[in-house]
């Protein structure tokens, strides 16, 4: 009895909170008592994890909607007053001795961090069926993204605790999913025995979606297929925040004495080749957040770092989204908005949605806000008029906004790093990709795998290796360069000078091989390749050396198309396979 009492009352404190919101439309076309009470149930219940899941609840979310829909009516520009200047940064150049310094602090470093991924996210601009994690990253090996990145942060717990005493011993992942990704991203894990990782040590926070809005006085949008239903959305990365905090994550690191927290989205492949400097880069200059960036092409659909400087003297370092930095420029006396500087990119860098936040001052500032984080609202309106909307709205928020409510005194900055180094996200599918202005970067499918090869031949380069220039091929309508097909699993080489180590003699690989290097101790001495070679470690970590000259058919790519149904998804959106020829095993 007393658990129906605290049902009814908390229906009605509900029902009292909506119509005192003007939400009144909300119980129009409900039936008298008796009838389809079940569904009436079923709604509240529905109230009730809305109300639940959004700091401060549903009337702060509609007084909030209200606020900046009256905004957007007016046209008001979120940057008024704001003028946009280039923010200096840490920038590296790969393979340099900063950059080897930094490397070494920040691997000392990482057992004091903790990962976060945010992968709520479906992906429609891929147009993929499945979870974006789940794709392989190459289809040399086929790995996924998921696997990589907990093979990135083993290989990463491995070193840094190896080299350091004391402190942490295991770096923690938590994973944002959605309604949409969590119980795939479940599935994925478990049957893959979490890929290496303890499974205690990887924890999912699933998002909740928010109510959708109908018109410019927020009134909460009924689904138009169950009237006992309000539509809802995703609210975007911008979650994360709010869900470390409120599920006592965050205090447990802190507790716990964790300096770190990395957050990264769902497909980037090269994420991890950054990481290690980056993090070095955080500890050396104190920077409680640290945005990762990359040289951005004018108008690429990444947003733009920058310095902006109020009237009133006030100043931030912050992410302006792209489709926002181009108004701003032209607003702020750059008559020609968003443009690439005569060096070929724009002069502001590029968001690549890495950001690595020091623990302390973030819960500080989360016990503050509960991670509130300031959203933004883009409806899609009928007519000039701007009094109604083409289809439902909501708010939405960005990971990456996080800094907006710190004291001009926090120390934000970024570090930039080479694209090919840092960042190929698989973002887009092929039609779009195809479309791109020649020269912007594809962010398909198969620019991302094309990505991991050029980065993997690269610094073979820098640590020795006569690797052969690539050569051009067009796979769904995409240019793109193909490298020799060079990968290895996380734990042979994380750092740069991990793989130099594993580097002997004279050794070269020509532009129609691939090397696929599996295992830890393996090392390269005196190694001529003209085919396919792949090396497996053994059991007992011994130590592997190949050397001498390997010539065979090799493996080939064969072209696919993207509308060819018969072959599968994850290789169409690529738009080739491998034939796996001939190759040479070792040992
Ligand atoms: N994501 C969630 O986890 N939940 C959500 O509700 C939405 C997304 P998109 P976006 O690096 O190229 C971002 O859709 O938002 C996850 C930056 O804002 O891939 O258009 C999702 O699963 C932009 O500044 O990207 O653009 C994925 O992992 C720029 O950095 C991640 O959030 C751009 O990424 C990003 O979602 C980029």
């Amino acid at each position: 009895i007393s658990f129906l009492l605290t049902a009814a009352i908390l229906i009605v404190v509900l029902a009292k909170t909506l119509l005192g919101l003007n939400q009144s439309h909300l119980f129009e076309h409900w039936p008298e008592p008796g009838i389809s009470d079940e569904e009436k149930l079923t709604f509240f219940d529905q109230i009730a994890r809305l109300d639940a899941s959004y700091p401060g609840g549903l009337s702060s979310y509609i007084k909030t909607a209200r606020e900046l829909l009256a905004d957007s009516k007016a046209g008001k520009n979120p940057y008024d007053g704001f003028t946009p200047s280039v923010p200096s940064g840490e920038v590296l150049t790969f393979g340099d001795d900063f950059f080897i310094q930094y490397e070494d602090a920040g691997v000392h470093e990482a057992r004091k961090a903790a990962f976060v991924l945010v992968a709520g996210g479906l992906g429609e601009r891929l147009g993929y069926n499945g979870i974006k994690v789940a794709l392989p990253l190459e289809s040399t090996t086929g790995t996924c993204f998921l696997q990589h990145y907990i093979e990135s942060i083993l290989a990463l717990q491995e070193t840094s605790c190896r080299l350091s005493q004391g402190g942490p011993t295991e770096i923690p992942l938590v994973i944002m999913t959605s309604d949409d990704t969590h119980m795939r991203t479940l599935k994925l894990l478990e049957s893959n025995a979490y890929f290496g990782m303890k499974s205690t040590q990887i924890r999912l926070l699933k998002q909740e979606k928010v109510a959708c809005l109908d018109d410019n006085d927020a009134r909460l949008a009924v689904d138009p297929q169950n009237k006992f239903r309000i539509q809802t959305k995703p609210h975007g990365h911008g979650d994360v925040h709010s869900l470390l905090y409120s599920s006592g994550i965050l205090k447990e690191w802190l507790d716990a004495g964790r300096k770190w927290v990395v957050f990264f989205q769902d497909t980037n492949g090269l994420l991890f080749k950054g990481i290690a400097a980056s993090l070095g880069v955080s500890s050396t200059k104190g920077y409680q957040v640290n945005s990762l960036a990359v040289p951005r092409k004018a108008k690429e659909a990444i947003g733009g770092i920058a310095k902006l400087t109020h009237q009133d003297g006030r100043t931030m370092v912050i992410n302006v989204e792209y489709n926002q930095l181009d108004p701003l420029l032209r607003a702020t006396g750059y008559p020609d908005g968003d443009v690439n500087s005569e060096t070929g990119f724009s002069p502001f860098p590029g968001n690549i949605n890495q950001l690595i936040i020091e623990v302390a001052p973030y819960f500080d500032e989360l016990s503050k806000t509960g991670g509130a984080i300031k959203e933004f609202v883009n409806p899609k309106y009928k007519d000039a008029t701007k009094t109604a909307f083409k289809s439902s709205t909501r708010l939405e928020c960005m990971m990456q906004d996080y800094p907006k409510t710190l004291p001009p005194s926090a120390r934000v900055g970024f570090t930039v790093m080479d694209t090919w180094l840092a960042y190929a996200p698989v973002k887009n599918n092929p039609e779009d990709a195809a479309k791109v202005p020649k020269g912007n970067p594809y962010h398909s499918a198969t620019s991302g795998e094309m990505a991991i090869y050029k980065v993997n031949s690269l610094i073979l380069r820098k640590a020795g290796v006569k690797v052969d220039n690539p050569v051009n091929r067009v796979f769904n309508g995409q240019e793109v360069e193909v490298w020799p097909r060079i990968v290895w699993q996380p734990k042979w080489g994380l750092t740069f000078s991990d793989v130099r180590s594993k580097i002997r003699g004279n050794c070269s690989i020509t532009t129609k091989s691939t090397i696929v290097i599996n295992g830890k101790n393996i090392y390269l001495e005196d190694l001529g390749l003209d085919g396919a070679l792949v090396i497996n470690g053994t059991d007992d970590g011994a130590e592997v050396k190949v050397g001498g000259s390997v010539q065979n058919k090799g493996w080939i790519f064969e072209e696919v198309d993207y509308k060819d149904t018969s072959a599968p998804e994850e290789v169409r959106i690529r738009g080739f396979r491998i034939n796996k020829v001939e190759q040479l095993q070792k040992p």
